[in-house]
């Protein structure tokens, strides 16, 4: 390895490690918010690094090492949305059967807002959706396109990687699979790369787009889907991690090889499967110092 990039490492690994000290102090400091911020301007010193490092592989590997901290960080920072709030109905926040919930998952009452970037302002009239890639006939489909073929309603929960978790979300709109099939899925197509705005993109197998239950959603529980929330239009893959669910959708692009997304360059795993806590990279639980 080149000396950028083990300079870059052992850089991260002693931001990486005040972090941690730092977070672990907290709560017994007089001002915890104050320590949490603290080890956020140290985890985003440590996720500067990353550019240093030539090896896309390791630089994955070093990134979700970050992730996983910050991660952690912005659930105590999320505290506040975790509550019921009034403008959408109230979550349940506790199961009968403890296995409906992944390991892992604490069940929240409202619905937190959670994306890159600021809440992208699109009149139903301009949202289009464009499938391409290895397919047979590129599609540009304009919102009422979409909803002029057969819908379809879902209730399913959300888990976000944050830890938080809202049951019972009725999801309504077209299934991707339907879309899928208009463009005509070229046969060397194993994945997709969907795009939303405020450029952001994720990474999903084929043969999770085509499942019953992922969606192409204009609804939530019977009413328009909140701009905040991924309104006019966003995907659904109640499979996977919310962070697949990309709001403000606009593309997607099918692909003969796994092309990491957003938060996959981040460090984020590329499945994503909630039942496997597959969080971040170098998967289940494996955080092994990158230095
Ligand atoms: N365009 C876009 N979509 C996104 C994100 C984002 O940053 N940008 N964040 C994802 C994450 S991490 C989660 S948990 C869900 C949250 O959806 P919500 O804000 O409706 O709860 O949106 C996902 N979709
Ligand atoms: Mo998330």
């Amino acid at each position: 390895m080149s000396e950028t990039s083990d300079d870059a490492l052992a850089d991260i690994e002693r931001l990486v490690v005040r972090a941690d000290d730092v977070r672990k102090a907290a709560p017994s400091r007089r001002q915890p918010e104050a320590a949490r911020e603290q080890a956020m301007v140290l985890l985003d010193a440590a996720r500067a690094q990353l550019d240093r490092i030539v090896d896309g592989e390791v630089r994955r590997r070093a990134a979700a090492r970050i992730a996983r901290r910050i991660a952690d960080l912005d659930l105590d920072a999320l505290a506040p949305l975790l509550e019921p709030s009034a403008d959408v109905r109230r979550a349940p926040t506790h199961v009968d059967d403890p296995a409906r919930v992944p390991p892992g998952q604490h069940l929240t009452a409202g619905w937190p807002v959670l994306h890159v970037g600021s809440v992208p302002q699109l009149r139903p009239a301009d949202v289009r959706l464009t499938v391409t890639g290895r397919v047979r006939q590129r599609q540009v489909l304009p919102l009422a396109d979409l909803q002029a073929l057969p819908h379809t309603t879902v209730t399913r929960d959300l888990h976000c990687v944050t830890r938080w978790a809202r049951l019972d979300n009725t999801w309504t709109g077209v299934r991707v699979r339907e879309v899928l099939d208009l463009a005509g899925v070229r046969p060397e197509a194993t994945h997709a790369v969907v795009s939303g705005h405020p450029a952001y993109s994720t990474n999903l197998d084929v043969e999770v787009l085509r499942q019953d239950d992922v969606l192409l959603a204009w609804a939530h529980d019977g009413a328009p889907l909140p701009a905040a929330h991924g309104g006019p239009l966003r995907l659904v893959v109640p499979s996977r991690y919310g962070w697949k669910s990309v709001k403000w959708v606009s593309e997607i692009r099918l692909t003969d090889r796994d092309v990491p997304g957003y938060w996959e360059e981040r460090g984020y795993h590329d499945v994503g499967d909630p039942w496997r806590e597959q969080r971040f990279r170098g998967g289940d639980g494996d955080d092994e110092p990158v230095g």
